[in-house]
């Protein structure tokens, strides 16, 4: 098949694939899905019902998704590179591998695990900073049939031991700590005490990354580079089903405890390789740089897989935007040459806070697309953005996706439909975006505002949420009957173009990561001396969203600092350094219905400085707490 296949270049291109996709969505998704390499072929296209939730995608195919990622490769691209890993250190190093090289790695990585007893459907949890063995060990559990369940590095050891006992994980994958901006931390430390609280675990490998000596348990941990040397470098791809799951990842919703979000192997497949090429009009000789974390869903389905389906080089960094200094983006673009850069909102606006000096010794001649994705951009970002760093020659694709989505769903796709500021802009062709009002009636006009549902299934929706079927049900099909709700509202302008404002449930999304206000609240009140908190996101120059706390002590707060500092370190013990409160306000009591509920809306409008526009407060069981939680306003 040629590569060519579904490939959208210009305007009538994105009109027809539209009509085609809607029209008939079987035949449509099956031409991308010929471009793979399947064992057997699927007999079913598509089989669905949102009620249940139960979607199949390829139903009946077999296939591999790593042998799609690199033996698919090695005849025409073997010596093209696949990784260029940039390590945190300039004065480091970097690593070049090539897609022989990786599938070699991963290969021999894949036999580790077997040799250390993981079998296909096992679930592997990974907990590594952002070096090459992260990728390669991602995909030595897709080579194996493992599941695996990857941990943002900055998430503490409760949330970690949280994610493994859910996932009842029998493998961790880890290094022995990290680099990050000026600073060293531990990594492997963390997992001991995790694993204190985790049954499951039999086996922890560790890649040596910082050099520290740390304490390994007899049986139970061992080396990666000593393991390496024991296997050989043969490992045939396990051959899975369509509907097999790739992977588990967590994230938060409104309530209780992160979720763990289940993609599968096909349908996930082909989805991240089509929206890559096709939002970033991506080409055979581009070096792509997405700059997230593989530890959230933008990295697994834009550097661990979708650049890696379509054959690409891309590049992979360790470090941090502002070290050594806040040039280090641009002068990575220089020194790699990067065409294609994808980043967050936050990372841009924390730049441009930083100021041209750190921008102007670039050349960025290399780029011709430049991207977003997590959280939406204000226009005064969006202009840096197109000025300094695209010189005003680059489309930017503002991309709108979760990690239930799998891939980008909205996005201009560069060069070919034309760009907004802060408007996301079109489905992409396969995609049925909907507005409806809060009692779930479609709104087809233009020019409107309501909550951004999705009407048909595209390749890489969510299948579940592990261990749950249910919770899954009940957080996205149960609210609109027939439809997958995606929790944010969003408009819709007088040429279809869609601009998302935001989330319209309780999860905050500061610097383009997901937090409930629930579990940010059960983790204050493990502080000593607190009996109640309350937390909402408020708008921040650099994060878009920061936290704000409301906490109810018990008796009065002698050192407000000494409190903070507690509250802080619980908020840290719980999530994670990331999911620090920025404010935390004293309260004697929160704004409650006579029913008992927190009306967050009071506390949100406090937070956000807008006093005038409380609405009614005479329902409250004691309207008089607001005026003391307005005159204590941080
Ligand atoms: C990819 C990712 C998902 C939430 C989503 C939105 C917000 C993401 C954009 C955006 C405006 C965007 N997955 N969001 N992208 N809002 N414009 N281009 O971020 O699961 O971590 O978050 O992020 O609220 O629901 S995620």
């Amino acid at each position: 098949m040629s590569e060519d296949v579904g490939r959208i270049r210009t305007r009538e291109d994105y009109r027809a694939a539209r009509k085609h996709s809607i029209e008939d969505p079987e035949g449509f998704w099956a031409a991308q899905a010929e471009r793979f390499h399947w064992h057997e072929h699927w007999n079913e296209v598509l089989e669905w019902d949102f009620t249940k939730p139960d979607v199949k995608w390829f139903v009946g195919g077999k296939l591999n998704i790593t042998e799609n990622c690199l033996d698919r490769h090695l005849e025409q691209r073997g010596n093209k590179l696949a990784l260029i890993w940039e390590p945190n250190d300039p004065k480091e190093r970097f690593v070049r591998l090539t897609y022989r090289e990786l599938f070699e790695r991963v290969c021999r990585y894949a036999n580790v695990l077997k040799h250390h007893g993981v079998k296909k459907g096992d679930r592997v949890c990974v907990y590594m900073p952002m070096v090459p063995e992260l990728v390669i060990a991602v995909l030595a559990c897709a080579r194996i049939g493992a599941i695996h369940s990857v941990v943002f590095c900055g998430f503490s050891a409760q949330s970690l031991a949280d994610r493994i006992n859910d996932a009842e994980a029998t493998t961790v994958l880890c290094s022995d700590g990290m680099f990050r901006g000026a600073k060293e931390m531990p990594v492997k430390s963390v997992v001991d005490e995790a694993l204190a609280k985790c049954p499951t675990v039999k086996k922890v490998i560790v890649t040596e990354r910082v050099g520290w000596s740390v304490q390994m348990q007899e049986g139970r941990d061992v080396w990666l580079h000593e393991e390496w040397e024991k296997v050989d470098g043969n490992c045939s791809a396990e051959v899975m089903d369509s509907e097999d799951p790739l992977f588990i990842l967590y994230t938060s919703g409104s309530t209780g405890k992160p979720k763990g979000v289940v993609h599968t192997c096909g349908g996930y497949m082909v989805y991240t390789e089509y929206s890559f090429r096709n939002v970033f009009q991506y080409d055979e000789s581009d070096v792509f740089w997405c700059t997230a974390d593989v530890g959230w869903i933008t990295g697994h389905s834009y550097i661990a897989y979708g650049p890696l389906l379509a054959g690409a080089t891309q590049v992979m960094f360790e470090g941090v935007p502002t070290f050594p200094d806040a040039g280090r983006f641009w002068q990575v673009v220089d020194k790699h040459g990067v065409n294609i850069f994808y980043t967050a909102p936050t990372a841009i606006r924390s730049l441009m806070a930083h100021g041209l000096d750190h921008v102007l010794p670039y050349s960025l001649h290399s780029l011709k697309v430049l991207g977003t994705v997590g959280e939406p951009i204000n226009e005064e970002a969006w202009h840096w953005y197109k000025t300094h760093i695209g010189k005003g020659r680059c489309p930017i694709v503002d991309t709108w996706w979760q990690t239930e989505t799998g891939g980008i769903l909205i996005s201009s796709l560069a060069v070919v439909t034309d760009e907004r500021p802060s408007h996301a802009a079109w489905p992409l062709p396969g995609v049925q975006p909907i507005l409806v009002t809060a009692d779930g009636q479609e709104i087809s006009d233009n020019e409107v505002e309501g909550l951004l549902c999705m009407k048909f299934p595209w390749p890489s929706i969510l299948r579940t949420t592990w261990g749950d079927h249910e919770r899954c049900r009940q957080t996205y099909f149960s609210h609109y009957k027939g439809l997958y709700f995606t929790g944010d509202g969003a408009k819709r302008d007088a040429d279809g173009r869609y601009r998302i404002i935001g989330r319209v449930d309780d999860v905050i999304n500061v610097s383009g990561h997901r937090f409930g206000t629930a579990e940010i609240e059960s983790a204050i009140n493990e502080a000593k001396g607190v009996v109640e908190s309350a937390v909402v996101g408020f708008p921040h120059d650099i994060k878009g969203q920061g936290i704000y706390a409301y906490v109810i002590t018990e008796g009065p707060v002698a050192d407000a600092e000494d409190m903070r500092g507690r509250i802080i370190e619980a908020v840290v013990a719980g999530i994670g350094r990331i999911a620090k409160p920025d404010k935390i306000q004293f309260v004697s009591g929160l704004p409650k219905t006579r029913s008992g509920k927190i009306m967050r809306r009071i506390l949100r409008k406090v937070a956000e400085n807008e006093l005038n526009s409380l609405g009614d407060t005479s329902t409250l069981l004691d309207p008089k707490v607001v005026d003391e939680i307005k005159e204590g306003r941080l």
